[in-house]
């Protein structure tokens, strides 16, 4: 295999992101929010635009050419109690459009493929199969997540050369800018070791700060050409020997006049009072502190370490410091293979009585995890967009696959909307049912917002939020009733603006 040629003025290269899993449980692709918008992507971009002669990037996820093709059923809830057949789908470009824009561009030096998920791989075998047929002979080169993760694979795909980890070339270049929306890489890495996940095989376990002044010059230079928010991406934030660079970072962010949305969560140990404050000053909306679960033994057994008085603690911290409790969620776990849905529901029911939003991770398996290892993942079985988390591959003999992909709907739906998104679930079924009970047990008392009437005015960091009643409004369209997603559809900001259009999956499902 050859070595990784680093592209220069005499290069030609084509960049690909390959098609991805979509499945007919939630429709779910990228962009409606503003840390779903592929920033990463448009930054590793940016850097080849700059080093190449010419250069040209062939997204499956975003060209006006894309569309979810269907590629049968696959079952939803396969161990739970009643499994569901579901349609899935490529969604990206049919290999034929693939071939047709390989072929009508000059030849170029080297193809680039860049990945992300392991239930993804089918379309990315299928996609180097392509890229060889149209143009053989050009180099292919294929990096990003997976192929860090399994390099082996992808080299029996056919790759010519597999990159794994960070590029640290293209890690020095300037800010990236999509739309309204700015982003800037501040650190890499993750000192965890969460038994679910492999961040650490991609990143590095050793968690890295870029220097403060290139990271605020940065920001500085989109603040001048007018962004409205902007995602920081900085994994480890406050975490060790980052303590003081990042809050030289987050201090220094006060100065612009931006909304801050932080990529992924803060750690409920790293939250300290003048922490909260610095992001506050900063404009940070949309405050993640991530609980996985309210069972702490099981926590623990996932490797992690805060007590759920460290996220209590966190949580009062940025309430103190003068975040609203709009502004905070916490991330959840569900469908692990150690968890029941009970679990989960009565975890989102506890973050809902602390007045702030459960976003809900459905679990998906990730080869080398140290969950992998005992999973006996063999993707000779199993198709690899089963493990589309969607799927609930790992869904509980307990539950059927429709309480799942109900509970699922009910992903970041604000305290203040729990009664109203109750009343679109089965009423027959247990989850309505379960989550009353919890929310009994945790003495909610959230006051219900009545959607008819008008919503407070949002500022920035409100309406952002607000952009995920989408879910709701998905649930509410199978329902007939057109009323409240119009105002939902009101309510959502600019960044719906990148929202796929559901519309046309949907149609796409029911052919
Ligand atoms: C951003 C991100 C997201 C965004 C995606 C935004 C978007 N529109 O693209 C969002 C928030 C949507 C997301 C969602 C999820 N994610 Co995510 N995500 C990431 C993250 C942080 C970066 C991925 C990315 O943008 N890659 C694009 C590349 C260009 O970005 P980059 O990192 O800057 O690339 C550098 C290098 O990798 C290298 N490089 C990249 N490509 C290439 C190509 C070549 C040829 C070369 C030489 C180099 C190279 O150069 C770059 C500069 O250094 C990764 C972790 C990671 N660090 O990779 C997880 C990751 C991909 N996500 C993961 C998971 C599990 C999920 C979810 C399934 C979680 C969940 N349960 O809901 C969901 C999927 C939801 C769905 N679609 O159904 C896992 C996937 C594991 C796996 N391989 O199966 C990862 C790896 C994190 C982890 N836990 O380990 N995610």
């Amino acid at each position: 295999l050859s070595a990784l040629n680093l592209p220069n003025r005499d290069d030609s290269l084509v960049l690909i992101t390959p098609p991805t899993t979509v499945v007919d449980t939630r429709l779910f692709l990228y962009g409606h929010r503003l840390y779903t918008i592929p920033l990463h992507t448009k930054r590793l971009a940016d850097w080849l635009d700059r080093c190449c002669g010419a250069f040209l990037h062939i997204d499956c996820l975003g060209d006006p050419e894309s569309r979810a093709r269907p590629i049968g059923t696959r079952t939803a809830g396969p161990r739970s109690k009643s499994p569901q057949e579901v349609a899935c789908f490529a969604y990206g470009l049919d290999e034929a459009v693939l071939r047709r824009k390989l072929t009508e561009i000059a030849r170029p030096t080297q193809v680039w493929i860049t990945t992300l998920f392991a239930y993804d791989r089918t379309f990315l075998a299928e996609t180097i199969a392509v890229v060889r047929a149209a143009l053989p002979g050009v180099p292919i080169v294929v990096g990003g997540s997976y192929a860090s993760l399994c390099p082996d694979d992808c080299k029996a795909m056919g790759a010519d050369h597999v990159h794994q980890g960070i590029l640290h070339e293209a890690e020095d270049v300037g800010p990236t800018r999509i739309g309204p929306f700015g982003f800037v890489v501040a650190g890499r890495g993750c000192p965890n070791r969460c038994s679910y996940c492999a961040f650490s095989y991609i990143e590095g376990r050793r968690p890295v700060c870029y220097d403060p002044e290139k990271v605020l010059a940065q920001a500085g230079e989109l603040a001048a050409g007018g962004i409205s928010a902007l995602a920081l991406y900085s994994p480890s934030i406050f975490r060790g020997a980052l303590a003081r660079p990042s809050e030289l970072i987050v201090e220094g962010l006060a100065d612009f006049d931006f909304g801050v949305v932080g990529w992924a969560g803060f750690e409920p140990k790293a939250i300290t009072p003048r922490r909260a404050e610095l992001l506050h000053e900063a404009g940070f909306v949309d405050i993640t502190v991530p609980i996985q679960t309210l069972d702490r033994e099981t926590a623990k057994s996932w490797g992690r370490r805060e007590a759920l008085s460290d996220f209590e603690r966190a949580v009062d911290t940025l309430l103190g410091a003068g975040f609203s409790r709009l502004e905070i969620s916490s991330d959840v776990i569900m469908g692990h293979p150690d968890q029941t849905l009970e679990e989960t529901l009565r975890s989102m029911c506890y973050i809902w009585s602390r007045g702030i939003t459960p976003a809900v991770f459905p679990y998906t398996w990730i080869p080398r995890s140290a969950d992998a290892k005992r999973l006996n993942v063999d993707l000779k079985v199993t198709p690899a967009e089963s493990f589309q988390p969607y799927l609930f591959p790992f869904a509980d003999t307990g539950h059927t696959a429709r309480d799942y992909i109900e509970a699922a709907k009910l992903s970041r739906i604000l305290p203040q909307l729990v009664d109203t998104a109750l009343e679109y679930l089965d009423p027959n079924g247990p989850v309505p049912s379960i989550i009353k009970r919890y929310l009994d047990e945790f003495g909610f008392d959230v006051p219900q917002w009545r959607i008819e009437g008008s919503l407070p005015k949002m500022k920035f960091g409100y309406s952002t939020f607000l952009s995920h009643p989408w879910e709701l409004a998905m649930a509410l369209r199978d329902e007939d009733s057109d009323r409240l997603p119009l105002w939902l559809s009101k309510a959502c900001c600019a960044v719906r603006a990148f929202e796929p259009n559901y519309d046309g999956l949907r149609t796409a499902a029911n052919e």
